[in-house]
């Protein structure tokens, strides 16, 4: 089953958003499979984040991700890497729909609340950096047979 790498960033943890959004991804289907608070060491936010170390916003960025405890978590189901970036909305909350997570709790590029694997190879990889394989659990729900 695909799974998926998704953050709560530090200004979702200050927010008191983390029920929230672990919620919806229950509510939708999705399976979490492991989950930690943490701070992020400056040296795993620039792996995480190393796409991005020519851009402007770099410095800020892991600034940022540093600044405070994160919600990591591996979610599994059908298709869950796309539908959890629908889910979150656009990058830049001003342009996120409402309904999204980013729409409906975020306002600024700098501060969207929430991050997700954008692909097959950058799930396997971010899931690697956070997660020991003895933290994911794998478990059966009967709820899965309504589902799928
Ligand atoms: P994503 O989080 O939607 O995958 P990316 O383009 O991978 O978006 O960017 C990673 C993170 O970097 C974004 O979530 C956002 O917090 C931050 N970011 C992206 N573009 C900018 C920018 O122009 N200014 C400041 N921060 C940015």
């Amino acid at each position: 089953m695909e799974k998926t790498f998704l953050m709560v960033k530090p200004d979702g943890v200050q927010r008191g958003l983390i029920g929230e959004i672990v919620s919806r991804f229950e509510k939708k289907g999705f399976q979490l499979v492991g989950a930690k608070l943490m701070t992020i060491s400056k040296e795993l936010a620039e792996q995480h984040y190393g796409e991005h170390k020519e851009r402007p916003f770099f410095g800020d960025l892991v600034e940022f991700i540093t600044s405070g405890p994160v919600f990591a978590m591996v979610w599994q189901g059908e298709n869950v890497i796309h539908t959890a970036r629908q889910m979150m909305g656009s990058t830049n909350p001003k342009d996120a729909v409402q309904g999204t997570i980013r729409g409906d709790f975020g306002l600024t590029v700098g501060k969207n609340i929430i991050h997700g694997s954008d692909s097959t190879e950058s799930a396997e990889r971010e899931i690697s950096l956070f997660f020991k394989d003895a933290e994911l659990e794998e478990y059966s729900k009967l709820i899965n047979s309504w589902i799928y």
